[in-house]
């Protein structure tokens, strides 16, 4: 069973202002499916058909840069849309906020380590299974934090096709606004599912 495109839980003009609807529509239908065109091509015939993503990206080896790539671009991408809602926004709540600790000072922390990937990549915040605890990490491209034994919980793309119609190069101000539509309660999940 190859991997597929995931529709989204809403429409693409349903982040705006914060995201535009042609944003979204090109990064999910051309950039997410050219990741996922890619990585059915790379496990088309192998041992790595029908294994789940999490077993692939946790075992990759280094010679495997293609699937690094193309199996992270299309997980990473999963998760940036339900990590996103119309309804999003504010802080997390229970569990998460307890271990977020300090909201203001997370908020700083993950937007600087988003602005300031070098190039393309992404910021993440993650957990190892079992710790009880996050981390906030800056990946490049589209490595996996799953490369690294981590889960991933929330993370934002900083690539240039994730803002560059509507903010140009302005990263901040992307990066700015994507809080406003933060699904906390996605994220809240991620994190009961992996503690
Ligand atoms: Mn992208």
């Amino acid at each position: 069973m190859a991997f597929e495109l995931p529709a989204l839980d809403y429409d693409y003009s349903a982040l705006e202002p914060h995201i535009d609807a042609r944003t979204m529509e090109i990064h999910h239908t051309k950039h997410h499916n050219t990741y996922l065109t890619n990585l059915n091509n790379a496990i088309a015939g192998t041992d790595l058909e029908g294994k789940s993503i999490e077993d692939i990206l946790g075992n990759l080896s280094p010679d495997q840069g293609g699937l690094n790539f193309n199996g992270g671009g299309y997980d990473n991408h999963c998760i940036f849309w339900k990590n996103m809602s119309p309804n999003g926004g504010g802080e997390p709540g229970g569990d998460l906020a307890a271990v977020i600790g300090d909201f203001g000072a997370f908020k700083e922390e993950f937007s600087t380590k988003a602005v300031t990937v070098q190039g393309s990549g992404w910021a993440w915040l993650c957990t190892k299974p079992g710790s009880g605890s996050v981390e906030i990490k800056q990946m490049p491209n589209q490595t996996s934090v799953r490369t690294e034994g981590y889960v991933p919980l929330l993370g934002v793309d900083v690539w240039e096709h994730a803002y560059y119609l509507n903010y140009q190069n302005r990263r901040p101000d992307y990066v700015a606004a994507w809080w406003n539509v933060v699904n906390w309660d996605d994220v809240a999940a991620r994190f009961a599912a992996a503690k």
